[in-house]
């Protein structure tokens, strides 16, 4: 097989005190952190469109990636040679799943019919390709926001013709993930908003947008397709406003539209701070519903206002994330997918890997403090301290539901002005920073 990587062999661990840049530090795929090999806690995945077809360019200059492996053209032929250095990439990194919209994957064609048959024809070189490296996806997905065509949204579009595309695509794309073995289907809801509300009836979008995903559903459940169906919050960009704006907005229209069963969240976050969040709180927000699925892990950069997709190297957020996922027994069908690109000065195919390295490694270490942390117990147990008084007979009642205001009166007559503590902040602050290291 023709090598695009031929001066990279396949990355080892090598341990914390290695000062090879092409090995890990710290992620060994089988060390057992709390009885479960590092590799099922973190199940990473590499975004085909960040690896694959990311040139790196920005608004203010071209692309500037090397990829010795693409032609520049829209051919079948270079779509096929691309997936062989994509899994040339996925073996030598130690990178098991993989995540795609269709048309990263495939060009698209002039008709739906000839997008669907070069989608299929994609599809078929795919199967062959994870079936050769035993290498899974993830989850797919349907690009609903670069084709022109949907310059005023897909599912909330104005026009009703564009509706109907888009619900092609998101069939064929639903057929190709179920054929492929995925495990889930995201549905981003890139340009599900409004420019302006001048010209937009926000009402009747978001009613298009609620038929959109039942008739999703109806397909799933039709088709038997076995995957998980996400949601991925986003406030804004490319749209002023989007829909499913963030944790929260998103709960909210499923559980007004009765979909709640159907569909979980995915998480990413880069999106969390640009809906003004943390991380942790969507991930707390998504969790706290039962619907904490999936996470596209990335980070941004505090002085950069978009979605700059950096790749998440910062040691506590991926503490912060891996205490969720374990206090919740891991993600299910999910995983932490690479939404990541390089920085547009890294752009030499190795870079790939120093991007991913660093990625994983610092996932490996957020995982490893973060198991410290629940071990040691005195963040988990300060904050059962900070609420015993919620397990005496009368917190126990009114979380039951058993006490009226009445009562809650005469107990205040009763104990008087109330005896608070501090919320020791700092002291739990500097604690955490006890394990960073
Ligand atoms: C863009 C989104 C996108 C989704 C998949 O901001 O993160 O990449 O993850 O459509
Ligand atoms: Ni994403
Ligand atoms: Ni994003």
């Amino acid at each position: 097989m023709n090598s695009w990587f031929p001066d990279v062999p396949v990355i080892p661990f090598e341990g914390p005190d290695s000062r090879n840049p092409l090995s890990f530090r710290h992620y060994d795929a089988g060390e057992v952190i709390e009885g479960k090999p590092m590799r099922e806690h973190l199940k990473f995945a590499s975004a085909y469109w960040h690896t694959m077809r990311n040139g790196l360019d920005d608004p203010f200059g071209s692309a500037t990636a090397r990829m010795p492996w693409d032609d520049g053209t829209d051919s079948l032929e270079n779509a096929e040679q691309r997936i062989g250095a994509f899994f040339e990439f996925l073996e030598k990194i130690g990178i098991e799943y993989y995540c795609f919209h269709d048309r990263d994957v495939a060009p698209e064609g002039a008709t739906v019919e000839e997008s669907a048959r070069n989608l299929e024809h994609i599809a078929d070189v795919l199967d062959r390709y994870q079936n050769e490296t035993g290498k899974k996806l993830l989850w797919g997905t349907a690009c609903l926001f670069s084709h022109p065509r949907y310059v005023h949204g897909a599912a909330t579009s104005c026009s009703v013709d564009v509706f109907a595309h888009a619900g092609a695509q998101v069939r064929q794309a639903i057929d190709v993930t179920s054929r492929l073995g995925g495990s889930g289907y995201v549905f981003w809801g890139g340009r599900e908003g409004y420019s302006t509300l001048l010209n937009t009836d926000m009402p009747r979008e978001l009613a298009h947008l609620a038929r959109f995903l039942e008739m999703a559903v109806d397909y799933r459940n039709r088709s038997g397709f076995e995957g998980q169906f996400y949601i991925e919050p986003k406030p804004k960009e490319p749209t002023t406003h989007q829909y499913d704006f963030d944790a929260a907005a998103c709960l909210n229209f499923l559980r007004e539209h009765g979909l709640m069963d159907s569909f979980k969240l995915n998480i990413e976050t880069n999106h969390a701070t640009l809906a003004g969040h943390s991380m942790e709180h969507e991930l707390e927000t998504a969790a706290a519903a039962g619907a904490l699925g999936s996470i596209d892990a990335n980070m941004g950069h505090p002085q950069l206002g978009w979605d700059t997709d950096h790749f998440p190297t910062d040691i506590y957020l991926t503490t912060r994330i891996m205490r969720i996922v374990l206090a919740m027994g891991g993600l299910d069908q999910g995983g932490l997918n690479f939404d990541a690109k390089r920085r547009r000065g890294s752009f030499e195919p190795i870079d790939l890997f120093h991007a991913h390295i660093a990625g994983m490694d610092a996932f490996a270490r957020g995982l490893k403090i973060a198991a410290a942390i629940r071990e040691d117990r005195r963040l988990d147990d300060a904050v059962q301290i900070r609420y015993a008084s919620w397990d005496s007979d009368l917190g126990v009642s009114i979380e039951a539901g058993q006490v009226t205001l009445e009562e809650l009166e005469s107990h205040a007559k009763s104990v008087g002005e109330p005896d608070l503590s501090s919320g020791r902040e700092e002291m739990l602050e500097s604690i955490m920073n006890d394990f960073i290291r």
